[in-house]
C-alpha cells in the first residue's frame, strides 16, 4: 500500500530508516533496505505499475529514496507528441532553442509536419510521456523520473501511423541534441536500414533506445518486428505484464529478442483528451517504465556507455516464472535494484545478483567500446539475409 501505516507502525518504520541511513540494514541481496519515498500526488494510488500491494511493480518508491533522477538527463519521447497544456508537463520538457520563438517555446520537433509544434493529436504520446515523467507536483500522477527533461519528437500522426524515415531522423536528432535515452513505443514489420543505422549511430553517442516488443501475442524470434529485432547492443526490448505478473495476453515475447517486461495492462496516465487522463494497455505502456528506469540509472552514472546501462538494467530485473524462457533476462524491470537499493517488499523478492560492477569509462572509451560492438553487430546483420521489404506502416503499440 502506498498510504503511510498507522502511527505506531510509522514510528517503527522511522527508526528503521535511521538505521538504513547509517547503512546498517542490508537486505538478503546485499543492497541497502530503504523506506519507500511516496509522492503526494493523489492518483499515485492508481499507478499499480509503480507500487502495488501484490508487488508486481517496479519498486519505484524504494528507488526514489536513492534517486529521483537528474535534470541533466534528456529523454527523447519519439511518439505522437505531448499535450503541452497539461500541468503534469510544466517544467518537465526540454526546450528546442532553434524552433522556439519569443513566448512560444518548442519542446522538440514534429517530423510529420516538419515544424516545432509537438502538440499531440492522437493521445498515445501523452500517455507514454506521463508514465515516464509526469510531474511530482501534488496533483494527478507521477512519472518514473521526476527530474529528467523530456524531448518531444513527433513521428506518429493523428491516426497513430508513422514513417520509418521520420523515426530514423528523430533518433538522430535525439542523439545529436544530448538525449541519452529514447522511448520508442511503436513497431513495424517493414525493415528500414535507415532506422537501423540511426539507432547504431545513437549507440555510439551513449543513447539507450527502449522499444516495444509488439502486441500480436507472437514470438519475435520467429518474425521480424522493427526496431525490436534489430541486433544492436543499445536496444532494450520490452514485453508487457499484467497486475498478477503474467505476460499480457497481447504481448509479444522472444527468448532471444525480447529483453525484459514491465507493467503494460490497465495503465493509468495522462492523455490528450478533455479529462486529461486515460487507462491504456500495450507494450507501448511498458516501454516508458523501462525508459524511466534507464533515465534514473543514466542520471546516477552519466559516464556509462549505452551497453553498460543496458547490461545493468537487465541484470537487476526481478525474475519471475512467467518470463523465464520467453525473455533474455527472465524478469520485470526493477527501479530500486537498478539504482542500488533493495526492492524487496514485505514478502521479499527473488533477487538476482547483478553482473560485476561496471567500470566508469571516459567519453573516449565509450566511443571505442561502442565502435567495436557495433562493427560486430553490423557484420552479423550483413551475414544474415535481410528481410524482404514489405509494405507496412509503423504503428503505435497500444492495444
Ligand atoms: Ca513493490
Ligand atoms: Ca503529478
Ligand atoms: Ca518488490
Amino acid at each position: 500500500m502506498h498510504r503511510p501505516p498507522a502511527r505506531r507502525a510509522s514510528r517503527t518504520v522511522r527508526l528503521g530508516v535511521e538505521r538504513l541511513d547509517a547503512r546498517l540494514a542490508l537486505s538478503a541481496s546485499g543492497l541497502p533496505r530503504v523506506a519507500p519515498n511516496y509522492p503526494a500526488d493523489p492518483d499515485f494510488a492508481r499507478q499499480w505499475g509503480l507500487n502495488d500491494p501484490a508487488d508486481v511493480d517496479i519498486d519505484a518508491p524504494e528507488a526514489w529514496r536513492a534517486t529521483t533522477g537528474s535534470a541533466a538527463t534528456i529523454v527523447a519521447v519519439i511518439d505522437s507528441g505531448v499535450d503541452v497544456s497539461n500541468p503534469e508537463f510544466k517544467g518537465r520538457l526540454w526546450v528546442n532553442p532553434s524552433a522556439s520563438r519569443r513566448g512560444r517555446p518548442s519542446y522538440g520537433w514534429n517530423f510529420v509536419a516538419n515544424d516545432g509544434d509537438v502538440r499531440d493529436d492522437y493521445g498515445h504520446g501523452t500517455h507514454v510521456a506521463g508514465i515516464l515523467g509526469a510531474a511530482n507536483d501534488g496533483r494527478g500522477i507521477v512519472g518514473v523520473d521526476w527530474n529528467a527533461r523530456l524531448m518531444i519528437l513527433k513521428v506518429l500522426d493523428a491516426r497513430g501511423d508513422g514513417e520509418p524515415a521520420d523515426a530514423a531522423a528523430a533518433v538522430r536528432f535525439a542523439a545529436d541534441h544530448g538525449a541519452r535515452v529514447v522511448s520508442a513505443s511503436w513497431a513495424t514489420d517493414e525493415f528500414s536500414q535507415d532506422l537501423y543505422d540511426a539507432i547504431a549511430y545513437a549507440g555510439l553517442k551513449g543513447v539507450v533506445v527502449v522499444v516495444a516488443a509488439g502486441n500480436e501475442s507472437a514470438n519475435d524470434d520467429l518474425r521480424p518486428v522493427y526496431p525490436a529485432t534489430f541486433d544492436l547492443p543499445n536496444i532494450l526490448v520490452v514485453a508487457a505484464v499484467d497486475k498478477s505478473g503474467s505476460l499480457a495476453s497481447f504481448s509479444n515475447y522472444g527468448a532471444n529478442t525480447v529483453d525484459l517486461a514491465a507493467p503494460g495492462v490497465d495503465v493509468y496516465s495522462t492523455y490528450a483528451s478533455r479529462s486529461k487522463y486515460a487507462t491504456l494497455s500495450g507494450t507501448s505502456m511498458a516501454v516508458p517504465y523501462v525508459a524511466g528506469v534507464v533515465s534514473l540509472v543514466v542520471g546516477q552514472h552519466p559516464g556509462w556507455s549505452a551497453e553498460q546501462v543496458v547490461a545493468h538494467v537487465k541484470a537487476t530485473v526481478r525474475r519471475v516464472a512467467s518470463l523465464a524462457g520467453v525473455t533474455t533476462s527472465g524478469g520485470i524491470v526493477d527501479a530500486a535494484q537498478a539504482v542500488g537499493v533493495s526492492g524487496s517488499g514485505p514478502a521479499g523478492d527473488a533477487y538476482v545478483a547483478p553482473a560485476p560492477a561496471a567500470r566508469r569509462v571516459s567519453a573516449r572509451n565509450v566511443r571505442a567500446a561502442g565502435s567495436r560492438a557495433f562493427r560486430a553487430a553490423a557484420s552479423a546483420l550483413a551475414a544474415r539475409a535481410v528481410p524482404a521489404f514489405r509494405p507496412g506502416m509503423m504503428r503505435a503499440a497500444a492495444v
